[in-house]
């Protein structure tokens, strides 16, 4: 694969600083202005890694204040509303979550403690670390233990997510089976999303009804997690969510060990990943030679083959007779694609290449592929996915996410991941 060079990467750094600083609301970042004006939990974690290189106190500031609306049961949510805006929709009134600061009642994919392990390993302002890292780190132990005990608490091994923005792959067509046994909502709204972005590009009418369904849902329940699980018409094992949390306990348990944190609750993390490794074998698909999620309602994986299939490197979840199989499917995808990896296989009945989770390419998700690959020692795959991501960049900026064939601009402009990614991985 050859990288296509088009501006020198002196101005892609200025570039990505100046999106950054751009979206800055002062402690936190938001993706993008206008579409998405508030703070969003996975896209804080990976600005704060884009906030490193330049300014190390802003990097850790962007994890605090997304730790500053933790849950007492010690959720960590999807969105935070540190301040009134208009132009998202659906806003706190919607969410009637009572809190301060105001927030969503669902979480998103916990990438934050592999995100702290890389700020703590890397940051040079040792005392900036240590005036904070204990406390950071038994808050990450609380959000992980609420994820074991809340959504798997029949300890299969396999944690559930009740939403697809919990999964932050909205509309992904692994969720179109179960999303359509979820009720519509029968009363009247505004979406906001097609006011910035082309309708073409974003989830249809028929995936919002039912998205927004379920926020009723959580709010009737009281948002009590046991009535949630028991009766939650969308309940899914959402592989990426699986993997990233798996992923992240791992790297929690390291910095606990190196901060000689050892106790019931980091013994208690350890079981539960035992239990996931042992899980893991119920997403795999030998149809498809994939990782799939899995309808726990309708008892059957989720068909749609996507790039979530792939996170299982990225959390060392591949069995050795698995890799070669998983490794196969990977070097078909990329074959020939001069932009990589479509968060749907092209070959997929359900692909579409421009449409949000249905095609188009998102660098965090390459860039967690791509630390899963070298960790197996798949140096050339993962080479392969770093040059498609830098092409991306070099061809179209700092965007949400990519046209997946074209390499085209798709989604928000201006966008704080992708500077991120950038500023942290590629250049
Ligand atoms: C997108 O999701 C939000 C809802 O959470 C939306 O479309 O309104 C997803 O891409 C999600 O992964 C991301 O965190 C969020 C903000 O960038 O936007």
């Amino acid at each position: 694969m050859t990288t296509i060079a088009t501006q020198t990467d002196d101005q892609l750094i200025a570039d990505a600083k100046a999106t950054l600083i751009k979206n800055d609301l002062g402690g936190y970042t938001v993706p993008t202005h206008g579409l998405y004006p508030f703070q969003w939990n996975w896209d804080s974690a990976i600005v704060a890694l884009g906030w490193l290189p330049f300014d190390e106190p802003r990097a850790w500031e962007e994890t605090t204040s997304l730790l500053s609306a933790q849950w007492k049961n010690g959720m960590v949510p999807h969105v935070v509303f540190h301040q009134h805006s208009d132009t998202y929709f659906p806003g706190p009134d919607i969410w009637g979550v009572k809190n301060n600061p105001d927030s969503t009642s669902i979480t998103q994919p916990p990438v934050l403690a592999t995100v702290i392990r890389q700020l703590f390993e890397q940051t040079k302002d040792r005392a900036l670390v240590d005036s904070q890292i204990s406390q950071i780190v038994q808050q990450l132990i609380d959000y992980h233990l609420w994820w074991y005990k809340q959504r798997d608490p029949e300890y299969t091994g396999l944690v559930v997510s009740y939403h697809p923005w919990e999964s932050g792959m909205d509309n992904s067509p692994a969720w179109d089976d179960a999303l359509r046994a979820v009720p519509k909502v029968g009363w009247e709204y505004t979406r906001r999303d097609i006011n910035h972005i082309d309708a073409s590009e974003r989830p249809h009418k028929e995936e919002y009804d039912r998205f927004l369904y379920l926020v009723d849902f959580f709010r009737k329940m009281n948002f009590d997690d046991t009535l949630i699980y028991q009766d939650c018409p969308y309940r899914v094992n959402d592989v990426s969510i699986i993997s990233i949390l798996h992923r992240g306990t791992k790297d929690l348990l390291a910095l606990c060990e190196t901060l000689n944190i050892d106790n019931k609750q980091t013994a208690y993390l350890a079981h539960r990943m035992d239990l996931t490794e042992a899980a893991i074998g119920k997403l795999w698909s030998g149809e498809t030679s994939m990782f799939h999620s899995f309808d726990t309602r309708s008892g059957k994986l989720c068909g749609a083959r996507t790039n979530a299939g792939l996170l299982p490197f990225f959390a060392g979840l591949v069995n050795e007779n698995l890799m070669p199989k998983l490794i196969d499917v990977l070097d078909d995808w990329l074959a020939d694609q001069p932009f990589a990896i479509s968060s749907t296989h092209p070959e997929d009945p359900c692909y579409e290449p421009q449409r949000y989770w249905r095609g188009p390419i998102w660098l965090h998700i390459n860039w967690m592929i791509t630390l899963g690959l070298e960790d197996y020692g798949f140096f050339k795959q993962a080479k392969q996915v770093t040059d498609a991501s830098r092409n991306l960049i070099y061809t179209s900026g700092f965007n949400e996410s990519f046209h997946a064939e074209t390499g085209a601009r798709s989604g928000g402009a201006d966008f704080s991941w992708t500077a991120a990614m950038a500023l942290y991985w590629l250049l």
